[in-house]
């Protein structure tokens, strides 16, 4: 399998986040890459490529343009203020306030952020634009005859909405590619999200629509970030009304609880007979992540890629999350070994 990859992701290196009321190294920091491309080159998993710019118009077709601007700017105007650290929110329109969108930066980051663990620093906006063109570019090689590809992205994207970024994401990267297929001419595409946390920006953008189904096994909202999407209920509205399944799970999830969600995940797309399947890949739901509860073992990223497999669809694999940055190559090549055994 190919792994699309840049090192511009390293411009992405914040160096502070809001984490239990101080200020901390971030969890989501370059070496997760380093390691994750390590594991890719120890086994010969195929090909590692730098991505093709494609441009800001496909990140345009998902993205609200007013919030990409804020991304592409945030910085400089944060520090245009002289402001001395990283920039966050420390506002939001709340219950009954007003949805004017302020002049002033700091207005606008509490606009646009849905949490505020999530800094903007020098090299954000390129990060993360970068970060979109890996999976463009990922997205354009299944278009090119690729059974499956993996786009090594970082920073992540299933928490970026139509206008909302947090949760370590800016640019929804799944959603980016989804677009572009169905652009492209794809009539259908499932989005299968796998990482712990709730992919709420992914549901966010696709939620009134019926040619994208998204499905996300997570840690259930009422314990787990991001708190405020990600219910059994939400099936999605209008168009979209049936097109959208959670899957929450308790705290200590094991592999054969979630397994059982997989199953009945990997039915429903398959019922949806999509041209693609893109899979938003989080392997915190490793049994010592430091900031989830599940308990999935090293081998069940195996047993799952394998599973995934039997789908037969051309597969996109976009990196999400994971945090036991020791184990994070491990992991996750394990998903795309275990694809692969089972293709
Ligand atoms: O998939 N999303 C992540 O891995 C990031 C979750 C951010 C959690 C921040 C909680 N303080
Ligand atoms: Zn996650």
């Amino acid at each position: 399998m190919e792994t699309i990859y840049t090192e511009t992701h390293n411009l992405r290196d914040s160096k502070t986040e809001l984490y239990g009321g101080e200020l901390v190294e971030p969890f989501e920091r370059p070496s997760r890459v380093h390691y994750i491309l390590d594991r890719v080159r120890e086994v010969n998993l195929g090909a590692v490529s730098a991505p093709i710019d494609f441009g800001l118009n496909p990140i345009l077709a998902v993205h609200d343009k007013n919030f990409i601007e804020f991304l592409k700017s945030a910085w400089s105007e944060w520090q245009t203020e002289g402001f001395q650290g990283e920039a966050m929110p420390t506002v939001w329109p709340a219950r009954r306030m007003s949805n004017h969108i302020p002049n002033h930066i700091e207005g606008r980051l509490g606009y646009y952020a849905l949490a505020c663990e999530t800094t903007i620093s020098s090299g954000t906006w390129e990060a993360a634009y970068d970060s979109a063109q890996v999976a463009l570019t990922a997205a354009q090689r299944l278009q090119d005859g690729a059974h499956s590809i993996f786009a090594l992205c970082r920073p992540p994207g299933h928490h970026a909405a139509k206008d909302m970024y947090g949760g370590y994401c800016f640019i929804n990267n799944a959603a980016v590619a989804a677009q572009k297929l169905l652009d492209d001419g794809a009539e259908r595409i499932a989005i299968l999200d796998v990482d712990f946390h709730h992919g709420n920006g992914t549901q966010d953008i696709f939620y009134e629509r019926n040619d994208v189904l998204f499905i996300s096994l997570h840690g259930d909202p009422m314990n787990a970030f991001p708190h405020f999407l990600g219910h059994a209920d939400e099936k999605g509205i209008g168009d979209g009304l049936g097109f959208n399944s959670n899957y929450p799970m308790p705290p200590n999830t094991d592999f054969a609880e979630w397994r059982a969600a997989l199953k009945s995940a990997l039915e429903d797309i398959a019922e949806y007979a999509p041209d693609a399947l893109i899979v938003s890949l989080g392997v915190d739901t490793f049994e010592t992540d430091p900031i989830s509860f599940f308990k999935l073992k090293s081998d069940d990223f195996i047993t799952y890629g394998t599973d995934i497999a039997e789908l037969k669809l051309p597969t996109l694999f976009v990196m999400e999350g994971g945090y036991d940055i020791g184990e994070i190559g491990l992991n996750t090549v394990n998903v795309l070994q275990g694809f692969e055994a089972g293709t």
